[in-house]
Formats: structure tokens, C-alpha cells, sequence
């Protein structure tokens, strides 16, 4: 576990931040989320289908579709948002924020083909609390960048059990997951990367 964070841009980046047991404790937990809401493929606005399958846990779920990218109440299923896990909360308390906890945990999944291109998170109301991430499963290159799109940045691996925290001047910061090195992790038996990212929202 680290104490100290690599801090790259102002991403704080927590290497190894989850042992092979917590990270088991947290698929587990995550089992059940992803039967009562499955993971889909939201399209851009401009009506392009992400490689990324999402799906999401809490009070709101972050969608995308030909409206514009934003938070619904519920899974476009109509079924609720499954609530987010004790164990996922556990690492908000350790490393959000104190005042507040997330409304909203985003469930990425990432196959062989799938990447994410450069963004900046910014359909929440109040940029002052962090956007945390949790890496689960195979390998993924994250990018990280500036306030402003193509500039310059930065890429680290982001390995099974990091979390990374993006608050202060790197909330609004540009970033994204360039490749993922599947079948790098046996901790998901299909392969693949599972991405968690804790967000307040309201
Ligand atoms: C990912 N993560 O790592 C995608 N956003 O799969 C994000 O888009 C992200 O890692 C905000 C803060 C941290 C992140
Ligand atoms: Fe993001």
C-alpha cells in the first residue's frame, strides 16, 4: 500500500493502493451491480457508439446519447441504479472527500479493442470536490494532459488495484485510456479492465 502518492500533473496517482484481497472483495461486491444494471455502450452526441461499456451505481448514473452526456435517475432499462457498494464507499472515506459522499460511481469496462479518448469531466455541479478512480483487471494506459486540449501530456500504466484521485487544479484536467494490455491480469476471469470512478455530482 502507498502512503505517498506519484503525483503526475496533479493526478494523484496511489500505486498498489488495493491488495489482491481487497481487489477480490471489490469484484465480488461489484457482481451483483452489474446483474441488476448491465453494462451498455452509450453513443456520443454526434452519434457515435464508445468502444467503452458502461454502467453505473448510486443516486445518478452518467449517460450519453444523441441529448448530450449527463446524469440520469435511472438505467436506461428503467430498472434503478443498484446502490454503490460498502467496500467501493471504503475508499471514498480513505481518499475523497470529507464532507461529502459520491452520488454516483461510473462502471467502465474496457475489452481488448476499447479506449477512451481525451476529456475533461465536467457535468457535475461542483468542480470543487475530486473525481476518484479505481483500476481493476488488465492493464491501462492513462493519459493525463492540461486545462486545455492539445497540449502537452503525460501517460502512466494504471495496474490492477491503483487508484488515482483528480482534484484541485487537475479536476478539470484532460485525460483519457489510450490502450489496455489484455490479459495482463487474471483477476477478472474474461479478462479486460474495470474502471470505477466516484464522482459527487449534484
Ligand atoms: C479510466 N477514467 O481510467 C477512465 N476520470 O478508465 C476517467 O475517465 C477518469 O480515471 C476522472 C478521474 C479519473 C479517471
Ligand atoms: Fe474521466
Amino acid at each position: 500500500m502507498t502512503v505517498t502518492p506519484l503525483t503526475i500533473r496533479g493526478f494523484r496517482i496511489w500505486k498498489g493502493w488495493l491488495d489482491a484481497a481487497a481487489q477480490a472483495e471489490l469484484i465480488a461486491a461489484l457482481r451483483p451491480v452489474l446483474k441488476a444494471a448491465p453494462l451498455y455502450r452509450p453513443a456520443t452526441p454526434r452519434g457515435k457508439k464508445m468502444s467503452v461499456r458502461m454502467t453505473s451505481a448510486g443516486q445518478c448514473g452518467w449517460f450519453s446519447d444523441a441529448a448530450g452526456y449527463r446524469y440520469i435517475d435511472h438505467h436506461p432499462s428503467g430498472a434503478p441504479w443498484p446502490a454503490i457498494p460498502e467496500p467501493v464507499l471504503k475508499i471514498w472515506r480513505s481518499l475523497g472527500d470529507g464532507d461529502r459522499m459520491p452520488e454516483c460511481c461510473l462502471v467502465n469496462y474496457y475489452d481488448s479493442e476499447a479506449k477512451l479518448g481525451l476529456h475533461q469531466d465536467k457535468d457535475e455541479a461542483d468542480f470543487s470536490y475530486p473525481v476518484l478512480s479505481i483500476s481493476l483487471g488488465d492493464d491501462g494506459l492513462f493519459r493525463m494532459g492540461g486545462d486545455r486540449r492539445g497540449g502537452p501530456t503525460e501517460s502512466v500504466w494504471l495496474n490492477s488495484g491503483d487508484v488515482v484521485t483528480m482534484g484541485g487544479e487537475a479536476r478539470l484536467a484532460y485525460h483519457g485510456v489510450d490502450r489496455i494490455r489484455f490479459g495482463s491480469s487474471r483477476l477478472l476471469p474474461k479478462g479486460g479492465r474495470l474502471n470505477l470512478t466516484l464522482r459527487v455530482v449534484t
